[in-house]
């Protein structure tokens, strides 16, 4: 067991890519986790697939290193949550905070302090843990360190800091190199500085280590020779595995638990414990009905903790049984009954992701905190052989005093000047407010309140508008009075009339009219969309049509016939593309786009009805 004077517990936050998970690379790196020529990858904390892939960490995570202090020769635990900075996945850091007593928060020295820096330290503000405030990226050739410092200084105020609060301490950082200084004119070598403001500055965890035991649990972890962890921080009294527990469940009931195993963190692993205390952080296995926001506690004293209240989610999106005629050609998993229980297996450690049934049995309304959230779930259920449909996503509307209100998004845009006109008047078309504008060499920020139906759509048009140069972020703002209605997508869809192989020359007849989403010999139904019509409305089309074979030379490859590349879309592509008469098909190979309705006839009878409705 570790004293509790000589642990401290720390979550690294701070908006997406300023740093963190790298930072933890070489605290890690310092503290003889790994050995010192050990080959080690960079960001080892992003560990599952997507967060490799995707570059971003989805799921906050736990590890320690100990520190010894070079004067007093005192050894130290430093519990450390690595959190995500996307804002889809804040809810990670909601819960998280509750496991600790303070916060780095770093900032980018170039980029200051962004949407997402502003969440996450209202938060730590809110449960009063202590900050230090790392300037990282010294090294970054456009770095304003000391302006940066002023922002984050002013951030502070506008958040409503108290005194003590703001006399952070304030660190220099290049985490990529591992180097922390107290000064910018310093020359740093090592993260020595930054370890000795973790002892000093952030307060050890408070608690009776006498006192009956209790921990919250915070986090959720799964692993199949071991089934459900429980992790949290222990917040009063001491725990031995063979102490008889109970588990307080959040709608109050209260059940017997046994403690099967106990693990402390070390670095990347986990050690078996018997026994531990107040202050540090721990796994517990055995209690398979453990969720997120409940207490453990000593069977003779089950007084339970409150939990963080997570915030709502604000997008939601249908997740529907696949009932394409291509159904159950390529997955594992497709039957209303599989959806429900992975679904209902994900709420169980996804914090901030909500599942209702609706009137149709093979319909899931799922909502989460937006697109990302939403796209990370969807693309883990492929992975693991899921066939699903989905609908477009709908922003989550709230009645407020009586008015109807809608989420809005804080958006800051960083593109070269002679973007800021296109950008602004597509923002604008997306009932976007402007707030701010400031230009400084060449580049202008700005920043934007928009509704967050009117971001669906747009990073994909952003992108293009800025030739890939922009840079945009946003979070979410708060709920404000509906601002009325935004059209959707201009552009028909191109569908296809038949059942069969898409061939290059009836394919090659459209692409004047349209940018196709397949290649040739592609198998395509009828009602599945093939492409985007360049015109409004949507157009059906053959795209099956082979060469009339005139005479024996002529053959199936038609030489003459010379396509543009399509656009293949990612998931997050398509689900922000389709329309609401339209679903994205998702099996672990194949993202296709379809309209809800297959038949043409069916489709233009209802349509037209629609249109005479909305007379
Ligand atoms: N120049 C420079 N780049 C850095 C530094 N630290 C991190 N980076 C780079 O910044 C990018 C983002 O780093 P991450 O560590 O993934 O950032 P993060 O804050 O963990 O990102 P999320 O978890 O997704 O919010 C990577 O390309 C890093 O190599 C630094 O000190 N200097
Ligand atoms: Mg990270």
């Amino acid at each position: 067991m570790f004293k509790q004077s000589n642990i401290r517990n720390i979550a690294i936050i701070a908006h997406v890519d300023h740093g963190k998970t790298t930072l933890v690379d070489q605290l890690l790196r310092q503290t003889g986790t790994f050995r010192e020529n050990q080959h080690m990858e960079t960001r080892v904390m992003d560990s599952n697939a997507q967060e490799k892939e995707r570059g971003i960490t989805i799921l906050a995570k736990n590890t320690s290193v100990f520190y010894t202090d070079k004067t007093t020769k005192e050894k130290y635990k430093i519990n450390i949550v690595d959190t995500p900075g996307h804002s889809d996945f804040a809810g990670e850091v909601e819960r998280t905070l509750k496991m600790v007593d303070g916060v780095l928060l770093l900032v980018d020295a170039s980029e200051g302090p962004l949407p997402g820096t502003k969440f996450v330290l209202k938060k730590s503000l809110d449960l009063h843990l202590q900050p230090i405030v790392v300037i990282n990226k010294i090294d970054r050739k456009d770095a304003r360190a000391h302006e940066v410092l002023d922002e984050v200084f002013e951030l502070f105020l506008s958040l409503g800091a108290n005194d003590q609060q703001l006399d952070f301490p304030t660190i220099y950082a290049i985490s990529k190199q591992g180097i922390a200084q107290l000064e910018l004119e310093d020359k740093g070598t090592s993260l020595e500085p930054l370890f000795d403001a973790i002892v000093s500055k952030i307060p050890p965890p408070t608690g009776d280590i006498n006192a009956p035991f209790q921990m919250l649990v915070t986090t959720i972890d799964y692993n199949d020779y071991l089934g459900r962890l429980g992790i949290g921080k222990v917040h009063r009294g001491a725990i031995h595995i063979k102490n008889q527990m109970k588990i307080i469940h959040r709608n109050g009931v209260t059940e017997d638990a046994r403690v099967a195993k106990m693990y402390t963190f070390e670095g990347l692993k986990r050690i078996e414990i018997e026994e531990s205390s107040v202050g540090d952080i721990i796994a517990i296995s055995g209690m398979e009905d453990v969720d997120i926001g409940e207490t453990i506690v000593d069977a003779a004293d089950p007084t339970p903790l409150p939990f963080v209240a997570i915030e709502e989610p604000t997008l939601t999106m249908n997740f529907v049984v696949n009932n394409s005629p291509f159904a159950g050609q390529d997955g594992k998993y497709v039957t209303t009954r599989n959806l429900q229980e992975r679904l209902m297996k994900e709420l169980r450690s996804n914090v901030s992701l909500q599942v209702e049934l609706t009137d149709t049995p093979d319909v899931f309304k799922v909502s989460g905190r937006g697109e990302l959230h939403l796209g990370v779930l969807i693309e883990n259920m492929r992975r693991e052989g899921f066939e699903l449909q989905v609908s477009r996503p709908q922003v989550i509307y709230k009645r407020i005093d009586d008015v109807l209100c809608e989420p809005i998004e804080h958006v800051i845009i960083d593109v070269p000047d002679e973007f800021t006109g296109t950008v602004i008047e597509n923002l604008g078309k997306r009932k976007g407010e402007m707030k701010n504008m400031i230009s400084s060499n060449g580049n202008t920020r700005l920043e934007f309140f928009v509704p967050a139906r009117g971001l669906i759509g747009f990073r994909n048009e952003f992108m293009t508008q800025t030739k890939g140069t922009g840079i945009l972020h946003h979070n979410f703002h708060g709920y404000e009075p509906f601002k009325g209605e935004l059209s959707h997508r201009t552009r028909g869809a191109l569908v296809s009339l038949e059942t069969g192989e898409s061939v290059a020359y009836g394919m090659f007849k459209l692409q004047d009219r349209s940018t196709f989403f397949i290649n040739p010999q592609t198998k395509v139904y009828s009602g599945m969309i093939v492409g985007e019509n360049s015109r409004e409305g949507d157009m059906t089309v053959n795209v099956c049509k082979a060469k009339q074979l005139t005479n024996m030379r002529a053959s199936g490859t038609d030489e003459s016939v010379r396509l543009e590349p399509p656009l293949l879309m990612t998931l997050e592509q398509a689900i922000e593309w389709i329309g609401d008469d339209e679903y994205v098909e998702v099996t672990p190979n194949f993202i296709r786009l379809r309209k809800k309705i297959l038949d043409q006839n069916e489709r233009n009878r209802a349509s037209k009805k629609k249109a005479v409705i909305e007379e």
